[in-house]
Formats: structure tokens, sequence, C-alpha cells
């Protein structure tokens, strides 16, 4: 039964009287021209682009409003359950054409803009990317924005409004250099500032206790998050949902007044910035952890800001007679990552210490709300905060987080016993919140070793902590026989947010079969064993909106005609209708036809934006995602360099017989001080510079480095693609989402079985997929064997690495990213992702990836079946299992 049942006929009417204007040309030119005369950004005199496009956001906004009104006011009413997803990043991309395209108001708005003398899609090139994330995580977050609306789903998103998005990169003769991306600059014409929603944040102060016996968190530095609301449009429905982001902000009387007038104006203001520069910046790491007080501060506002507004808004839905023990049955918290993990805590806090809740009450609401998605199993990505740190920052929660921790020390002992120490010293070891930190005094007589790890050294220690380590060791290296005192710094107290976030919720899953089988296996055992029925898996998923039907028109209509129905968009099992036309020769030439439209956009961007010229009928291979060594963009460009020297030892007829023509393109970002993933950049670039002037290679094959790489790239380059690479090292990338969106657009992929892979894979069918490299179980055997110099390598790869060191690339020997390649202790890891070991196959699959490109036919049936089998990816699907499986929501249709 649906909620929207409850609701009379007359309260329907009175709702679907709030239809948007009249959606006919001739009124959007009226509206638009209302905005740039009414909502002016730019002087009057002129009428250009970059107004046409804020005038005709602000009339598309106009209609959001009434939507997301009409949205809020009916899931007031009917107070159904609602779900909060929580993520420092969301990756929205333009919001134009996407608004527009749900709206259905392409037609009208494309015509209203003509008679105005602009193109829409010119209008749409005006919006700024707003890239408020870094990859995969963030991206996720925005497409389940679109299918929670979409589907009619009560749901929020919470973020942060970063001034500045994710860095824009140039690439230059010394490789990737980054500049502030300052997307707000001329104004964001989609975001609603609420003047009234606004909540205090506090960091540092103390705990004491109240008149009234609870704890209370006094003093230290109070700032204000301001609620900035951007409307989210589902496709061909009313229901327009929210994404909130905090931005934040001193409150005025921080500014002093007298300082300033005494000429100390820096002085004056520094409460100002030091409240405003939590929300300056994305985080810009992907899978590392930097820039600490600031990123805890981000954090923490989120979840503080996040929380009491969802509190609010539940006690206000309650009518004044507020249950707390229906909060879990109102609300669904989703943690996008660890992140927001200190909502935990947070909603602990605020249960017992403002509302008066016992311990043991505040517990079982807090569980039963919260749930736990992780997307990586890198070590070094599971993000530990020092609990130093973060007892200075939030002391309150320190406290909680102990309570937390000794309850699941008491839940371990009385799990595994006393009776083997060993054993349950382990346990405790691996699945305590908090790290290298003494037992609780209750358990002082129970278990006698003091748990304190001696050195603890990580498989992924960056260059820096390698170093430090060393001239430690130095410095602490006496005479024989001599006692050393251990450093104290090797043994720094953390919390570790992945435990207090499997302990603290009530669903934890991973993103896709394999990857949530490593999280069982490996990453979380131990916690698999007392809570199994916690562990989930939720394969991700993709809009078919953004990633099919707006960013591939050409695609779109054939799907469209061949279907017989647009159903496709929302119901993606419907492209399966595709595969009893795979071998229609009129089917086939369609297709190719919209294909080659594609690449014709890319061949424009590329020479825009690289200069270089490439042939539109060579084959399309590309490979884009952040610049990371487990992604393996090294394998692929060695690919390239071992293509390039067996074409040099060939006759202009012979390698023409023997290699399909190719445009080899990358794009991607590498974290500013990834220093080995910055080399991998240079490196394609350099590889580029020579054999694009290669006169002897002419159109057989280029290399280009698309810079800065983001969304709207995306939604240009995945429509052209005709081979797509996904080579992570097997079990290191989590799911990928790019793959779902390639395979979506008739793109072949050619990859290891690592993520979403292989469920595409399996999907598309395993003679429409190139398959090669090692599997994830044998991974960790094959790591052993190489540190024990078992490995031999493959004479080509000694023979691709030995051209790169001859110089042909330049003056440049790249000692450090070859020797990193090598048992070569001194530049890191021994190949730890074992590019040598997966190299062999690689060049191989590549050899049968061109000879399946050579019979088009063959090709194009392959590509289509590609498109057929990708229903599975639609993250309609995955909204779905989440829905059901974790928040327990239910659609909500508006009237
Ligand atoms: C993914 C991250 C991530 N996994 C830390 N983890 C970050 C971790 O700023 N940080 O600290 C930022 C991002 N991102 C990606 O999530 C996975 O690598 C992909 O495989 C996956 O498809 C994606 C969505 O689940």
């Amino acid at each position: 039964e649906k909620v929207a049942d409850a609701v009379t006929d007359s309260e329907q009417e009175a709702f679907s009287s709030l239809s948007p204007f009249a959606p006919d040309a001739a009124s959007v030119a009226s509206s638009i021209k209302y905005h740039a005369e009414f909502t002016p950004l730019f002087s009057p005199e002129k009428f250009e682009l970059p107004k046409a496009f804020f005038a005709t956001a602000q009339s598309v906004r106009d209609a959001l409003i009434i939507n997301w009104n009409a949205t809020y006011e009916y899931y007031n009413r009917v107070n159904a359950k609602q779900a909060y997803y929580l993520s420092m990043e969301f990756l929205q991309g333009r919001a134009l054409s996407n608004a527009v395209g749900n709206l259905e108001l392409t037609g009208a708005y494309a015509d209203a803009l003509k008679s105005l003398g602009f193109d829409l899609e010119s209008v749409a090139t005006q919006e700024p990317d707003p890239a408020l994330g870094n990859g995969g995580l963030g991206r996720l977050a925005s497409c389940f924005l679109d299918s929670l609306a979409t589907l009619n789903y009560p749901a929020w998103g919470y973020g942060l409004r970063y001034k500045y998005g994710l860095f824009k990169q140039r690439i230059t003769k010394d490789g990737q250099e980054e500049a502030a991306e300052d997307w707000l600059e001329l104004s964001n014409p989609w975001e609603i500032v609420r003047n009234d929603v606004s909540y205090p944040v506090k960091f540092y102060g103390k705990v004491v206790f109240g008149s009234d016996g609870k704890k209370k968190w006094i003093g230290g530095e109070d700032i204000v998050a301001v609620a900035y609301d951007v409307p989210i449009p589902g496709y061909k429905t009313k229901t327009t949902i929210n994404l909130r982001l905090w931005s934040t902000k001193a409150s005025s009387e921080d500014f002093d007044l007298s300082s300033y007038n005494s000429g100390k104006h820096t002085e004056a203001a520094e409460a100002l910035f030091n409240a405003e520069k939590i929300c300056y910046v994305l985080y810009p790491g992907d899978e590392s952890i930097e820039g600490k007080t600031l990123r805890l501060k981000q954090q923490y506002t989120l979840c503080s800001a996040s929380l009491q507004d969802i509190i609010a808004r539940f006690e206000t839905r309650s009518g004044g007679s507020v249950n707390w023990e229906e909060f879990p049955e109102k609300v669904a918290v989703q943690m996008n990552d660890t992140h927001p993990t200190l909502c935990i805590p947070e909603l602990m806090r605020i249960l017992m210490d403002l509302k008066g809740l016992s311990w043991e009450d505040a517990w079982k609401i807090t569980q039963r709300t919260v749930a736990y998605t992780n997307h990586t199993v890198l070590p070094e990505a599971l993000e530990k905060w020092s609990l130093e740190l973060m007892e200075q920052l939030l002391p309150r929660h320190v406290e909680i987080i102990e309570m937390i921790d000794e309850e699941l020390v008491r839940t371990i002992v009385s799990e595994y016993g006393t009776a083997d120490p060993d054993l349950l010293e382990e346990k405790l070891k691996a699945m305590r919140v908090l790290e290298n930190v003494e037992l609780p005094s209750a358990f002082a007589d129970v278990i006698v070793n003091p748990l304190v790890e001696k050195n603890p050294i990580g498989q992924f220690e960056d260059d820096q902590t390698v170093v430090k380590k060393e001239q430690e060791e130095e410095e602490t290296a006496g005479e024989e026989g001599e006692v050393i005192p251990e450093p104290t710094v090797k043994t720094p107290k953390m919390v570790r947010m992945a435990n207090l976030a499997v302990v603290g919720g009530h669903a934890v899953n991973g993103v896709a079969e394999i990857h949530s089988e490593i999280v069982k296996k490996d990453v979380f055992n131990d916690f698999v064993k007392l809570w199994p029925e916690k562990f989930q898996n939720k394969t991700n998923g993709v809009t078919p909106r953004r990633w099919i039907r707006f960013c591939n028109p050409y695609l779109s209509d054939i799907l469209t005609n061949w279907i017989g129905t647009e159903d496709w968009v929302l119901n993606t099992e419907k492209l399966a209708e595709l595969r009893k036309f795979a071998d229609n020769e009129d089917l086939q030439s369609e297709w190719r036809a919209a294909k080659k439209k594609n690449k014709l956009k890319v061949v424009s961007l590329i020479k825009e934006r690289t200069g270089y010229t490439v042939n539109p009928d060579a084959m399309f291979d590309i490979q884009i995602k952040r610049i990371h060594e487990y992604k393996r963009q090294l394998l692929n460009i060695l690919g390239i360099v071992y293509r390039y020297k067996k074409m040099k030892e060939m006759s202009a007829s012979e390698r023409e017989k023997a290699f399909v023509p190719r445009v080899c393109i990358f794009g991607g970002k590498a974290f500013a001080t990834y220093v080995q993933a910055k080399r991998i950049v240079k490196f394609i670039t350099d590889v580029g510079s020579t054999i694009n002037h290669d006169p002897e290679i002419g159109d057989l094959l280029k290399v280009i480095f698309v810079p800065d790489y983001n969304v709207s790239v995306a939604e240009l380059l995945i429509p052209a693609s005709e081979l797509s690479q996904h080579i992570s090292t097997a079990g290191m990338e989590a799911s990928g989402t790019s793959n779902m969106k390639f395979s979506m657009n008739g793109c072949i992929l050619i990859g290891t079985l690592d993520g979403a892979n292989v469920e595409i894979r399996e999907e598309v069918g395993e003679e429409n997929f190139f398959l090669f490299g090692a599997e994830a179980h044998e991974i960790a055997n094959l790591r052993k064997e190489r540190a024990e110099g078992k490995f031999v390598p493959d004479p080509i790869f000694e023979e691709v690495k030995k051209f790169v060191r001859s110089g042909v690339f330049g003056s440049n020997s790249y000692d450090e990213l070859i020797g990193s390649l090598e048992g070569n202790e001194g530049f890191g890891r021994a190949d730890y992702f074992l590019v040598g070991k997966d190299f062999p196959s690689y060049v191989e699959c590549q050899e049968k990836v061109d000879e399946a490109y050579r019979d088009q036919k063959r090709w194009t049936r392959m590509s289509i079946l590609n498109t057929a089998g990708s229903s599975k990816f639609s993250s309609d699907r995955t909204i779905h299992e989440y829905a059901k499986d974790i928040w327990n929501i239910k659609q909500v249709e508006l009237p």
C-alpha cells in the first residue's frame, strides 16, 4: 500500500494546481527574459551566452522550486520514513540539460532559446562543472540522488558546500599542475540559501556535569553551519528531492570591530576566516589521509549539522509528541564510507546529553538508524584518527567512543573467553575501535597483556614515513647490548573509524559482489563472526538518465526505435530486447553511425584541448579514472610503448597489416602530493609527444592525455569509446562505476576479474568482454613469491622496460617509475601492483582486441550485446535494494 493513499482527493487537487508554468516555448522564453532582467548578474546592455545560461537556469529553477516545495510539504504531511545519504562528496556534474530533460522540457527550452538567438547545447556548456567530489564515490552519491528522486523515494542528501571544487588540472611539459576550481565565482543559480536553517557546531572546549547531572560540552569554538539547498528533480515525476549542503561561517559578533578600527584588520577577521575555511576546499585525497584537523572539522560539521537538522525535522513531524523509540522508524542514515562515522557518537551525544535518553536507549536507536557503506579495502584508506587530536577537538565524542569500545571489549571477551589469552589478545587487537590504547580498567585483571602494539608497520607507508622511521632507527641504534627505549611516536593511539562504523550501525555493505566477499573474508572477518546478519552486498549502479539518455542522444534514439518505447530509461531490463537484433544489418549500421558521430565530437575536443588531430576511423581506446598505481595506467601505457616498439621494427606494409589504428586516450587527476601518480601522468604525455610526432606511425597510433577530466568530459568521451580499460590489480578496485557507463554506451571492456567487471562480464557474456590477468585469490601468493625473488619476468616485459630506459621518450630514464616495477627496494614496492606479472597476458589480450575490431560486424555485435546486457547496472536497481534491505523506506508518489 502506497503512503499516498492516505491523502484525500481534495488534497490531491490542491497539489495538482501547483503545476509549473505552462511549458510551451513562448512562456519559457518570457521566463528567461524575465530573469535576464530582474534577477540580474550582468549589466543590462548586452545579452550574451553567460547571461543566457544564468537566466535559463534561474527560469528552470522556478519549476524546481515549485516541485521541491510540493514534495517537501507532502512528505511532511504523510510523515513517511525518510532516508538521508551523508557524503563528503557529491560529484553532481552540470545540472541544466539534466534538469530540463528530467522535467521533459528540453524541446520547449531549445525552442525558446532559439527564439532568443541561442542554442541550448552552447548555453548548457556555459555552466561550470561543480566538482564537489574526487571520483567514483562522489559520483555514485549523485547517481543515487537521481534514482531516489526518479523512483519517488523520500530521501535527502547531505554534504558540504565547498567553495573550491576538485582542482583544475593543467598539463604542461612538466606534467600535472593544479589550479583552484572557483566554481562559485559567478554564483550558483541552482542553490537556495536557507537563512533560517542554521545550526551551531562546536569544537574544542571541555566536558562538565550540568546542574541536571547530565554531561555538558561547553566552551571552545563555535561556528555556524548554514543550509544551501540544491533541488534534485526526478525523471518524469514531480518528485524533487533535496541535496542540502552546509556552508560554515562565524556568527556576526565574532567580527572584532574594535581591532579592525584600530587597524588590526587581519586579527579582526580571524574568527571569520577560521570558520569559513572549513568549507574552502574539497579534501583533495582519494584514498589517503592528510590535512588532519581541518578534515576532521569538515567531517564533524557534516555530521553535526545534518543530525541536528534531521532531529529537528523528526520533532516537527512528530507534532509535539516525540517518541524517540520511533526515530529509527522515521529516519535512516546512510554513511557514504567512514567519512561521516562521527554520526554515531554525535547521535548518541544529542540523544543522551540534550534529549535525556539513557545510554542503552540511545545506543539501540543509533544502531537501528545508521548504516555504513564500505568503498575500499586498501589498508591505507581505512580511516584512522589520532585519539589525541580527537580528544582536543571533540572531547565529549571521545568519551562516548571509549564507552562504545568498552562495550565491544566486553562482547569480544564473552565471545572468545579468557581460556586462550593469545587468541583473545589477537581478536581484541584486530577488532577494538581504539588502537594502541590500554584496556579499560574493568578488564585489567581479566587480561594480562596490555595490548599495545609496539611497532605497527603498515604495508603502505608512504615515502615520508619510511624515511622518518629510518632516521629514528639510526638515532636509536646503539652499541650491542645497550637498552634502547622504544620511541613513543611509533605507538600513536588511534580511533579506527571503520570499526566504529561496523559496531555502531545495523548494516555494512560492500559495493560489488567480489568486494563484499573480500570485506567479509578479510577486512571485517572477525565482525562477520559476531554479527553475520549485518553484512550485505549492494552492487553499485549509475543513472541511465545522465549516462545514456542525455549524454548519448544518438544512441538513445536508436534504442527507442528498436525497442519500440522510451521506457528503457526507467526500466533498463528492456535493453535486453536488443539482443535479438544484434546481427541485424540495419541496426548495425545505425549503431556504427551513432558511434561515429560521437567520435567526431571527441575529435574536436581533442583538437581544442591538446592541439592533436586524430582520425575518427581509428579505434577509440579509453582509460579515464583517478591516476592511481592500483588502477595501473602504467600497464596501459607500457602496452602502448610495446606496440610502438613492434611497429618501429616493421616495414610500413607489415605495420598496417599487423595493427589496427588506435587513438589511446587517457584522462584523470593525480592527488597533488601523490608523487608516483604524477610521474605516470608525465610519462604518458612524454610517450604521446614522441609517438604522435613520429611520421612513420601517422594515424596508426596516437596517445592523448585529455587535461582536466571531469563529469562533463566523461559525458563526451564515454559515448565515443569503443574499448575501455578497467585493469586494476585484482581485488583492489572495490567496484568501479565508469565500467558500467561504458558498457551501457556499447563500449567493450578490457579488464581483470575485479570489482563490478566480474558482474558486467557475467551479464554481457564472456565472449563480449576481454579478460586477462591474475585473479584476486592469487595475488597474495604472487606478492609473496615476488618478495622471495621467485618471480621470473617475461622477456617482453624486460624488453619494454629496456626500451623506455634507452631514452626514446626524452632524456629522462624514468628510474623511479620503472624501478618501482622491479625487485628494487630503493624505489619502493617491488611491483606491488603486479604490472610485470600481468603484462604478457595483457599484451596477448590486446592482440585479440585488434583481431575482433578488424571484423566490424563481430565488433558491432559485441557492442550491441554490451548495451543489451547492462540493465543490471542502473542505479535504480541499486536504490531499490538499499530501500528494501537497509533503509526500509517505501515509495511515496506525489498526488
Ligand atoms: C572509492 C574512495 C575514497 N573508494 C577516501 N574509496 C577518500 C576514499 O577523500 N578520501 O579520503 C575519497 C574516496 N573512493 C571508490 O568508490 C572505489 O575506489 C571505486 O571502486 C568504487 O566504484 C567507488 C564507488 O563505490
